[in-house]
């Protein structure tokens, strides 16, 4: 159990006297007086969806004018597996325009965020968002959160099963209070005093967030190595047979906290398809009790599986159960990015993948691709799909509205990924500053122009087809997976950034550090001779994270644990 001779968190106090996640909710959006809510309710709110913010680009003008910062809400929405209806899309991209920052973020987890929703909209949008058959419960919080899955259609005939148990899965571990229905919908679910029951959670959660992905081998788009739950999906006669468990990934550390530390997920056995959602319920209980609750910075289940030791938790899922898992089946992956462009699917439907840089969908003078996704969205009659790679596909597009989609897309001239290098391709950046107030440094907004710069040595390299996971983040907490990426940036102060280099290409392997705290110029000073060295080096078809391994630059990351060690 958690070490009980230790004091609780605050959080675990705040949700203890919560009420099943109410606080003084309401009453903190009726208070308009201010922009912001109760500080306690700004940790409930979380398990609603949203996280209050504030506009740091203002944050010393408003100082100065003696204004409260420009406070506003961020709203994710869940979407398990990623998949929304056209209809959806076009409600995520009205709500976008009429209460928020007119964008629309498309996650490293398959999900919607709509940012800068002042309170007093808020719980306007969070019903529409409703209306429109999504919902935003657990979509944060100290819960299960939005569960991955391979999105595309084309990839495996395996998908749309996987995709069921996704579903299935975030329906089974979904909180079961009625607050969120009570506070944002209005409805006074709780009649003559029967109280709320949590039969998974109880009153106080899980001790920290929980992360479930699926993959379909070969293809390891959703990062299922990140994750507190990695389910590979495993086939036999080309239907989904069970899969196997990997346990306790995750990405998150504290710079000068070395106990902190990203870690990939263990793989400890094999279930079949109708075990799934029983193992993964077992697995959140086990952390459920046996995690940290009074270090946050320690609960996530990675920590506790390395207390704890992988056979003796195993052991305890096992009684849990009351069986045992099966061995290990074989499994191989080959990529953890996206393959764009259209491709026609196994039932002669189209799919087109688009890259969308950082994730974001906006409107630029060059290049209106919230436009065209609107448009596409007012005629297209399969649906949207968030990749993990905060790309999306324009997926079961008929045969006879085909042409029409190209048609959009050229009139704006989208949908050409041609000129684009295979850097660029394989990036991810978080959102960062300006809404992240976790974020030491830029990164969604920097991370384009730093590939332009980078674009220039690989183009004179000739390796610019050449897909290398980049990937950056504004502090540690790794929201793009930046351990991950071949080449990862992790923003220490403004400017400034930890280079990290050495991750698989299928992420199997974390990266490690390389140079610290260094700026934009000794980021192209450090990195063009070893692109240069592996445009002439490499062997036949080896990727650039295992180069920088062979060649010495870094020291291969075998655990988290020796994440740290140089
Ligand atoms: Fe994240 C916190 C954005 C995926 C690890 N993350 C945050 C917050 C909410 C900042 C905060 O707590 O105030 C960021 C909001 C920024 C903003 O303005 O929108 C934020 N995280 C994001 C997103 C939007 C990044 C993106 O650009 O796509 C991703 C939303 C995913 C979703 O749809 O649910 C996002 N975050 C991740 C991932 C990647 C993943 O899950 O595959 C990770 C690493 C995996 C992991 O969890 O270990 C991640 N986010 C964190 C952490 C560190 C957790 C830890 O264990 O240490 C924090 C901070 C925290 O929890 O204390 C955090
Ligand atoms: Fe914010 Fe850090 Fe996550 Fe980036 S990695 S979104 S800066 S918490």
């Amino acid at each position: 159990m958690s070490d009980i001779t230790q004091p609780l968190s605050e959080v675990e106090i705040i949700k203890e006297n919560s009420n099943y996640l109410r606080g003084t909710i309401i009453e903190s959006l009726n208070n308009e007086i201010t922009g912001a809510i109760a500080p306690a309710d700004t940790n409930l709110i979380k398990f609603h969806g949203s996280y209050q913010q504030f506009d740091r680009d203002l944050e010393s003008e408003r100082k100065h004018q003696k204004l409260e910062p420009l406070y506003s809400f961020m709203i994710r929405v869940r979407l398990p597996g990623g998949i929304a209806s056209s209809k959806q899309w076009l409600s995520i991209d009205k709500l976008a325009d009429e209460y928020g920052s007119g964008t629309i973020k498309l996650t490293t987890r398959q999900a919607f965020q709509l940012h800068g929703i002042f309170k007093s909209k808020l719980k306007t949008t969070i019903q529409e968002i409703n209306l429109s058959l999504l919902d935003t419960i657990a979509a944060c919080g100290d819960v299960n959160r939005n569960v991955m899955c391979n999105p595309n259609p084309n990839q495996s005939l395996l998908q749309a099963e996987a995709y069921d148990f996704a579903r299935k899965i975030s329906d089974h571990l979904t909180p079961q209070t009625k607050a969120y229905h009570e506070i944002w919908l209005d409805k006074e679910l709780i009649a003559g005093g029967a109280k709320d029951v949590e039969p998974i959670y109880g009153k106080t959660y899980l001790p920290r967030k929980f992360k479930i992905a699926i993959a379909i081998p070969p293809h390891n788009d959703s990062d299922i190595f990140a994750n507190d739950l990695g389910l590979i999906a495993v086939e036999k006669n080309g239907k989904l047979d069970g899969f196997n468990i990997a346990i306790g990934g995750g990405m998150g550390m504290t710079f000068g906290i070395p106990e902190t530390y990203p870690r990939l997920a263990n793989v400890i056995g094999y279930c079949s398809k109708d075990q799934v959602v029983d193992v993964s319920e077992k697995i959140v209980l086990i952390q459920r009790d046996f995690g940290n609750r009074s270090d946050r910075k320690n609960a996530r289940l990675k920590y506790t599986l390395d207390r704890l030791g992988v056979d003796k938790f195993i052991q305890e899922l096992n009684v849990r159960l009351g069986y045992e898992l099966k061995p290990t089946k074989p499994y191989h992956f080959i990529s953890n990015g996206d393959t764009y462009g259209w491709v026609k699917g196994f039932d002669g439907k189209w799919h087109l993948t688009l890259f969308v840089e950082g994730g974001r969908v906006r409107d630029t003078e060059q290049f209106q691709l919230k436009t065209v996704l609107k448009k596409i969205a007012e005629i297209h009659d399969g649906d949207f799909r968030l990749t993990g790679n905060q790309n999306l596909i324009i997926a079961n597009i008929s045969v006879e509205n085909k042409k029409s989609v190209e048609k959009i897309l050229n009139e704006y001239s989208a949908g050409s990924d041609k000129k684009l290098t295979g850097l660029r391709l394989n990036s991810l950046a978080c959102v960062a500053l300006n809404t992240c107030s976790l974020a030491f440094a830029e990164a969604e907004r920097y991370l384009p122009s730093l590939i332009d710069k980078l674009d220039e040595i690989v183009i004179a390299n000739g390796i610019e087809q050449e897909p290398i996971i980049v990937r950056m983040t504004g502090c540690p907490n790794g929201c793009a997976r930046p351990y991950l990426g071949e080449i990862g940036f992790v923003g220490k102060a403004p400017g400034k950034y930890n280079l990290y280099l050495g991750a698989g290409f299928t992420g199997d392997r974390l990266n490690k550090l390389y140079k610290e705290n260094i700026d934009e110029k000794e980021i192209i000073e450090t990195l063009k001779p070893i692109l240069e060295d592996f445009a002439k080096n490499r062997n036949k078809s080896e990727r650039f994270g295992d180069f920088v391994l062979r060649k010495n630059y870094v020291k291969a990351t075998i655990e988290g644990k020796d994440f740290h060690e140089i």
